[in-house]
């Protein structure tokens, strides 16, 4: 199973597409939002299941702010992390995952890739396909795929 993580796509659709292009086949697609309204013209790219949270600049999104799904062995917590204050620290998602029974946090809003084992947590940021801030600055995406226990195997991948 392969998984696709990406976040902070900010109406850059052609860029998310290429992406998908890219890496597919995809099985499941997670998007930490902030995709500033074109989520449902990405959900019709594919047949996979997509998973999308709400992000500080989706004023016009149904989608919940929080989720929590299991997929393998895995419990996936999946929030943009903008009322946790991710920019500042990344303390309260990660206490908020944690109370959740999360083995897995993924979170977006920083626009900077992330993937660190953190006492049993394994916290994740795709980093951002279209405004990315960390060094360097290419846009970044994780792709993860299932162990045979049904554990997450991410890495980080620039464009
Ligand atoms: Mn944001």
């Amino acid at each position: 199973m392969k998984i696709l993580i990406v976040s902070d796509t900010h109406r850059k659709d052609d860029i998310f597409a290429e992406v998908l292009k890219k890496e597919s086949p995809v099985d499941l697609i997670i998007h930490a939002g902030d995709a500033e309204g074109s989520e449902d013209y990405f959900e019709a790219l594919t047949d996979a299941p997509f998973y999308y949270v709400a992000g500080n600049n989706d004023f016009f999104t149904d989608a919940p702010f929080d989720i929590t799904f299991r997929t393998g062995s895995e419990t996936i917590f999946l929030t943009h992390g903008h009322h946790y204050y991710v920019s500042t620290s990344e303390q309260y998602v990660e206490e908020e995952a944690r109370a959740r029974g999360a083995s897995v946090l993924i979170y977006g809003h920083t626009h900077r890739p992330v993937i660190r084992q953190e006492e049993g947590l394994l916290i994740m940021n795709p980093g951002s396909l279209a405004y990315p801030r960390q060094i360097g600055r290419r846009p970044s995406y994780i792709v993860a795929k299932l162990s045979d226990s049904g554990k997450l195997q991410p890495e980080i991948r620039y464009l």
